[in-house]
């Protein structure tokens, strides 16, 4: 089984060699969930690709929604986009539980209850129909299903959703009007969001908004979620999936499972070797006692490719220096832009170090996969990515790369995907009804889907565990890399929960009390921070620390759970309930 996701998110070191190796080979084939597929396959059936509005049009935005996203931390190039908005004027809304150093800069902080963002989207269309501050032409032209959206819309008035999402039923009014009357308003959700039961549905409802209202037609107008389907590589030259025998695929997210408990979910052969390269399953995988009690298997055979000695390593059988960035041929795309970046290696590669592209490379020379596709260099790789149908890569080769060292997509300035229709859907239209997901199962209409675990959805484990655990990134670590570097560390203190007062008050937990956060999955350790900066009810741990660096050698995702997204079998890291207990200290 190979296990791979972020690395330095390099299309030749992350997407290449490896996967011709293993669709030699026959191994098990992984869906690579662990990020983004909620929230893909809700804008793939509500949009038609992972494509929205540009963030360079921000600036023409007179009110920007950063929803879901932390974007100072996690996103932090949009930010010269927002300022210039609101330099012009804009308004800037932050819609979270957490009171974000970006929501810190923001006009106003929304405070939501976690998983229910569907919810606040459709009392925000409710009123707009109510109000008619909708625009009648682009629904009759470019949307399918306006009337079962409107429908729809009509079951969820402001005091419904008030009761749903915390948020005063007056608060969601007014947010509608302020969101139909704008001239261009612009709504940046980011994967935050989607890391819950109804996750895909969220976004997909989210990015309903803008074709209620008028704004796809102007620049600073739309959604973003993702700008990743404009880079359209000739990924099929690059998997070479044609070389694979028929094989089972096993979902990342339920790593814990596919190693202790095939017969439970994956099926097929039990895992008997693991090749690890680009991640830190050990430290990032939901519910990673089970993951380490896989990995911990005697008889698994388990390689890492790393430049550390993270958590997973630690497992290793054997682990294979690879090169960092710096030293190694890379080609890179955007989940937040329009630019193709060319990563040129700086330095020779360090001791026995070697690029992931050629470690597999020569693997598969020594075990006599000498098959053609096995020779190409990096190089030649990133020629073959460039070597696509797609219009917008035109004119984006590797001479040009070579010579620019970026370049921005072929794709127009301004950049309005959406402004005539033309949505890459079936029906060419914004698919309020989607037949696709009637196909699926899955209610056609945009809808709200609470959370797993929640006082309303699952009352029975909410008495026990009333608090909603959020382990979004700590501002200093990316997932897990840099948790490595002292000064970074040194900067996060130690693993900490920061929690509202009125919650800390029931539990007697003062600022700087050391606490236990336990659910029915596990429990990690962490120092109480006592701060109205989270909503009540709901608490931050931010992540994600590896584990050896812990004082009790666990992190965050010892609580999370294996549960699979409403669409896209995507995880569910923020859809967490637990409790938090003091801890006696000796004196
Ligand atoms: N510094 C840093 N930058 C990063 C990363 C990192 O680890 N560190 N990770 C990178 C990666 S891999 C990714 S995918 C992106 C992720 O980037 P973002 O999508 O911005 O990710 P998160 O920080 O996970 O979540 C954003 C915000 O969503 C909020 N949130 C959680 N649940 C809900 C909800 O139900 N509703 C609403 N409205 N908000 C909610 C969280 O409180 C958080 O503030 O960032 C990338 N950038
Ligand atoms: N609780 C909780 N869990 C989460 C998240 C969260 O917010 N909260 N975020 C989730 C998200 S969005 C994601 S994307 C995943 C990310 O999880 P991972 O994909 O595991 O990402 P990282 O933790 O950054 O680990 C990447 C590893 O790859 C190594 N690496 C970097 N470049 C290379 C290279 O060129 N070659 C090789 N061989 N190795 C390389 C780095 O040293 C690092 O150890 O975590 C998820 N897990
Ligand atoms: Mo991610």
């Amino acid at each position: 089984l190979p296990y791979s996701y972020s690395g330095t998110l390099g299309l030749i070191q992350g997407d290449t060699m490896d996967h011709r190796f293993f669709h030699l080979l026959g191994a098990s084939m992984l869906d690579r969930t662990i990020c983004s597929t909620a929230g893909g396959v809700g804008l793939r059936m509500t949009l038609g690709a992972s494509i929205g509005a540009d963030p360079e049009g921000m600036p023409e935005s007179d009110l920007v929604l950063l929803w879901g996203t932390n974007t100072l931390t996690s996103n932090p190039h949009l930010w010269p986009f927002v300022r210039a908005a609101r330099e012009r004027g804009a308004r800037i809304i932050a819609i979270d539980p957490l009171r974000t150093r970006t929501a810190e800069q923001c006009d106003e902080w929304i405070p939501i209850k976690p998983g229910t963002d569907a919810a606040l989207a459709l009392g925000i269309m409710h009123v707009l129909f109510a109000e008619h501050l909708e625009d009648t032409d682009y629904l009759e032209r470019y949307t399918l299903g306006a009337s079962e959206l409107r429908a729809r819309a009509a079951e969820y008035p402001p005091a419904r959703v008030a009761a749903i999402t915390g948020i005063p039923a007056e608060r969601i009014a007014e947010l509608a009007r302020e969101y139909g009357r704008a001239k261009a308003a612009f709504v940046r959700i980011n994967y935050g969001l989607q890391r819950h039961g109804g996750g895909g549905m969220a976004v997909r409802t989210i990015s309903c908004l803008p074709a209620v209202t008028r704004h796809w037609r102007r620049a600073g107008g739309g959604v973003q979620l993702s700008s990743s389907g404009n880079f359209q590589f000739n990924r099929a030259t690059l998997y070479r999936p044609d070389l694979s025998p028929p094989v089972r695929t096993i979902n990342m997210i339920r790593l814990g499972e596919a190693l202790n408990a095939p017969d439970a979910g994956v099926g097929g052969p039990p895992v008997r070797a693991l090749v690890v390269y680009n991640s830190n399953p050990a430290a990032v995988a939901p519910e990673r006692t089970e993951v380490v009690r896989g990995l911990a298997r005697e008889e698994l055979f388990t390689v890492v490719l790393e430049h550390f000695l993270t958590d997973t390593a630690d497992w290793a059988d054997i682990v294979l220096p690879a090169t960092t960035q710096l030293e190694h041929w890379d080609v890179h795309y955007s989940y937040g832009h329009h630019y193709v970046t060319l990563n040129r290696p700086s330095i020779a590669p360090v001791g026995e170090c070697k690029p992931n592209s050629e470690i597999f490379r020569l693997i598969a020379a020594r075990m006599g996969l000498d098959h053609p596709v096995m020779r190409d260099d990096d190089l030649e790789l990133i020629r073959q990515a460039l070597d696509s149908e797609s219009e917008k890569l035109s004119g984006v080769t590797l001479e040009a790369l070579l010579e620019k060292g970026y370049m921005r997509l072929n794709v127009p300035r301004p950049y309005l995907p959406f402004a005539q229709g033309c949505f890459p859907t079936p029906s060419g239209k914004c698919e309020f009804h989607s037949q696709r997901l009637a196909d699926m199962g899955v209610d056609p209409v945009p809808t709200y889907t609470p959370p797993y675990e929640s006082a309303d959805s699952s009352p029975e484990l909410a008495s026990r565990f009333p608090l909603a655990l959020i382990s979004s990134p700590a501002h200093q670590f990316l997932n897990t890399s840099f948790g490595i570097v002292d000064s970074l560390r040194k900067s996060a203190r130690e693993p900490e929960l920061t929690i509202h007062p009125e919650d800390a008050l029931a539990r007697s937990v003062l600022n700087g009390t050391r606490v236990e956060v336990h659910n029915d999955r596990g429990s990690f350790s962490a120092v109480a921070r006592v701060s109205d900066s989270v909503r009540e009810g709901t608490v931050w741990a931010p992540s994600i620390w590896w584990t050896k660096h812990t004082s009790d050698g666990r992190n965050a995702n010892d609580t999370t759970s294996q549960r699979e997204t409403d669409l896209g079998h995507g995880p569910v890291f923020y859809d967490n309930l637990v409790e938090v207990t003091p801890v006696p200290q000796r004196d």
